[in-house]
């Protein structure tokens, strides 16, 4: 899809979904090529990272080796690299809003779906079950509806990071419960929309299974 050359990617995390994960979609809606590399040795990794921590892009382009930290940062600059960032200002600035409401949706729903390992109290995870993810689901059904834009993705006519954050989110929560959509049509149809776009299908068909199915 893109004209100019790309740089060479690898993406390199711990192999589950995680922060990963919307890089990983990313990649498969602008159909790049990059490779995963999953951490094997983190305590000789971690010292090597930018701060310590994963997601890492690296990226190479000739001689230039460059090691991009922050999940935040990664996926805004795929999306400029991949033009995936809207088409206008009001688009990027959509896009902006719509990937930190995501951003908010998941900060909420990370000790969640990591109960045991957070050591989350009882308390938090009916909160967010019996509250919190309704109220989400609400705002991105209004985020989706918005008369702002055009266009049936969350930033216009064409899907950017603002429907990867939003899908990978969504389908985090959906694999802890498979019938929060049965009430939320325009946000169904969104999901199967954008899982069906050819990059996306082909990266679902064969990615590793998502860390929040319930076993
Ligand atoms: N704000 C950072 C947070 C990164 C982060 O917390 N990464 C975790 C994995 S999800 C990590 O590297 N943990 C290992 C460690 O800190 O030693 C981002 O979004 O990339």
């Amino acid at each position: 899809m893109n004209q100019r050359t790309l740089p060479k990617f690898e993406l390199i995390y711990f192999p589950i979904h995680g922060r990963a994960e919307m890089l990983r979609l990313t990649f498969a809606l602008g159909q790049a090529e990059f490779t995963d590399v999953p951490v094997t040795d983190w305590a000789t990794l971690k010292p090597q990272t930018p701060l310590g921590q994963v997601p890492v892009l690296k990226e190479t382009q000739g001689e230039d080796t460059w090691l991009i930290p922050q999940s935040g940062a990664i996926i805004r600059h795929l999306g400029r690299v991949l033009n995936l960032y809207g088409q206008t200002e009001r688009e990027h600035t959509i896009t902006d809003y719509v990937l930190e409401s995501a951003m908010d949706w998941r900060a909420k729903f990370i000790p969640v779906a990591f109960a045991k390992m957070f050591g989350t109290a009882q308390d938090v995870q009916d909160r967010y079950w019996n509250e919190q993810l309704a109220s989400n689901l609400k705002t991105m059904d209004k985020l989706l509806a918005s008369p702002t834009k055009s266009g049936p993705w969350f930033a216009g006519e064409s899907p950017t990071i603002a429907d990867v954050a939003v899908w990978d989110t969504l389908d985090g929560n959906l694999a802890k419960r498979a019938e929060l959509l049965d009430n939320h049509p325009a946000l169904r149809a969104f999901y199967d929309r954008f899982a069906s776009l050819p990059g996306v299908a082909a990266h679902l068909a064969t990615r590793r299974p998502s860390e929040h199915r319930q076993s």
